[in-house]
C-alpha cells in the first residue's frame, strides 16, 4: 500500500519544547515526607474498606501491578502489604509551586497540563548556549536538588512528541527526539502511546488495522475523518511528526467528551444503546485525565448527549449533575470523584436517552460541560441537592 498524498500542504515550525513530568508525584511527595515508608509499597488515594480508588503508587508498588485509578479494593489484592495514604491536596500543590518557579527561570512560556506535568517552549532561551537538552538536565537536576524530588523530560521538536518522550525513560531520565528524526519516531511509535487515545480507541485502531501511528498514512483522510471525526487531522499531521501547536494557547476548557461517527446510522434506540459502552468508557478515561489536572479548578457541572440525524441536524440534550465535586483536597479524594461522576452516568443516560431524536442517526456523542465557577453554578440552580 502506497502512502496517500496529503490534501494539504504543512511543514513542522521550528521549536524546541521540554515536557517535564514529575514521578509518581503524590506518592513521591508521601515518601519525601515520610522516610520510614520510603522503601515500601505506597498509594495515594482512597481506602481499601470503601469504594476507594487510587490516585497514583509508587515503583515499588507498581512491581506488583498496582496503578493510577484502580479501585483501592483490587490494588490491595494485588499487593497484601500496600500502604494507603489518603491525598494531601494543599501539600502537593506548594511543591507544584516550587516547580512552576524552576520552570520560570527557564521561560516564560510555560503550560501547566496538571500538578506534576508542564511543557516549556524554550526556542529562545539563551542558557545552556540554547541546548534544550542541556536545560531539561538542568531543570531535572534544580527540581531535584530544591525539592528532593526526580523528574523525567522529554526534548522534541513539538508538544506532541516531547510529552511522547517524557515517558521513554521514567522515572528520573532524559529522551531526546531531535527535528531528523521526527518524522520516523512519530511513523514507528505504536498508537496507543499517542497522547489522547485510550484504551478504547486504541482497540479500534488496531480492529481497523492501524497499529503503528504511520500506519494512519496508508488510508484517505477521509476514511480516517469517516472513523475518528475530528481527531483524523491531527492524527495524521502527528504521523509525520508534526504538531504547530504553540505552548500556552490551550484555552479554558469548556466541555470533556467524545463521540462517534458511524459508518452506517444507527437504525433503532438498541443500537444506539449497544455503542454507548465504548463512548462510556473513552469518557471515562478523559474524565480521570481531566480530574488529574484540575484537581483544583473548574469542574463538570453538566452531561451532555450529542446526536446527528441522518439529515445532519444537530441536537443536544442537557442534564445538570447531581454530584458536583467543588474542592479536592484531605477531605475529599480526587480519584473517588471522578468515579461517583461516572457511577450517575448510566442513570441520567437512561432519564435523557427516552428524549433523543429519532434513529436513523450518523454520530452519537457523551460529555460533560465544565463551568469554571461551580459555586455560582450551583447558587444559580438552587434547588441543587448536593450529596
Ligand atoms: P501522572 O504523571 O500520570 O502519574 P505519576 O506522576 O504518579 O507517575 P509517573 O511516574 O508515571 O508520572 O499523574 C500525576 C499525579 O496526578 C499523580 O501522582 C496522582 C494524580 N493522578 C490522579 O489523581 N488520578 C489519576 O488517575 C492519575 C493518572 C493521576
Ligand atoms: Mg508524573
Amino acid at each position: 500500500m502506497g502512502v496517500h498524498q496529503l490534501p494539504f500542504t504543512f511543514e513542522q515550525i521550528e521549536q524546541k519544547i521540554i515536557h517535564i513530568d514529575m514521578d509518581c508525584f503524590f506518592a513521591a511527595i508521601e515518601m519525601l515526607d515520610n522516610p520510614e515508608i520510603r522503601h515500601k509499597a505506597v498509594a495515594v488515594g482512597g481506602s481499601p474498606t470503601g469504594r476507594g480508588v487510587l490516585c497514583t503508587a509508587n515503583y515499588e508498588a507498581r512491581k506488583y501491578g498496582v496503578r493510577s485509578a484502580m479501585s483501592s479494593a483490587e490494588a490491595l489484592k494485588k499487593c497484601p502489604h500496600l500502604i494507603f495514604i489518603k491525598p494531601r491536596g494543599s501539600r502537593y500543590k506548594e511543591v507544584s509551586t516550587k516547580i512552576l518557579e524552576i520552570f520560570h527561570r527557564y521561560t516564560d512560556k510555560v503550560e501547566p497540563l496538571s500538578l506534576d506535568e508542564a511543557f516549556l517552549d524554550v526556542t529562545n532561551t539563551n542558557s545552556c548556549h540554547g541546548s534544550a537538552t542541556l536545560m531539561a538536565q538542568k531543570i531535572r537536576s534544580d527540581i531535584f536538588k530544591e525539592t528532593g524530588l526526580t523528574a523525567s523530560a522529554g526534548v522534541a521538536p513539538n508538544k506532541f512528541l516531547s510529552k511522547v518522550a517524557s515517558d521513554f525513560n521514567k522515572p528520573n531520565g532524559i529522551f531526546v527526539i531531535n527535528p531528523s528524526e521526527a518524522a520516523n519516531f512519530a511513523k514507528e511509535l505504536p498508537i496507543g502511546l499517542v497522547p489522547g487515545i485510550g484504551k478504547v480507541t486504541e482497540k479500534k485502531c488496531h480492529d481497523l488495522g492501524l497499529f503503528k501511528l504511520g500506519d494512519v498514512q496508508h488510508y484517505p483522510l477521509a476514511w480516517l475523518e469517516a472513523k475518528f471525526g475530528k481527531f483524523a487531522h491531527s492524527m495524521y499531521t502527528k504521523s509525520f511528526g508534526i504538531d504547530n501547536r504553540k505552548v500556552g494557547n490551550n484555552g479554558t476548557r469548556k466541555s470533556i467528551g467524545c463521540e462517534e461517527t458511524f459508518n452506517s446510522d444507527l437504525m433503532s434506540y438498541n443500537e444506539i444503546k449497544d455503542r454507548l459502552p465504548f463512548l462510556i468508557e473513552e469518557l471515562t478515561i478523559r474524565t480521570h485525565e481531566y480530574f488529574k489536572r484540575h484537581s483544583i479548578g473548574p469542574k463538570p457541572t453538566k452531561l451532555f448527549i450529542k446526536v446527528k440525524t441522518n439529515m445532519f441536524n444537530l441536537h443536544t440534550y442537557e442534564k445538570l449533575l447531581r454530584y458536583i465535586p467543588l474542592r479536592i483536597d484531605n477531605e475529599m479524594d480526587l480519584a473517588h470523584s471522578s468515579e461517583n461522576l461516572l457511577d450517575n452516568l448510566h442513570t441520567m443516560f437512561n432519564e435523557l436517552y427516552t428524549k433523543l431524536e429519532q434513529p436513523p442517526l450518523r454520530l452519537l456523542g457523551v460529555g460533560f460541560r465544565i463551568a469554571s465557577n461551580p459555586h455560582q453554578e450551583i447558587e444559580r440552580m438552587g434547588q441543587l441537592r448536593l450529596l
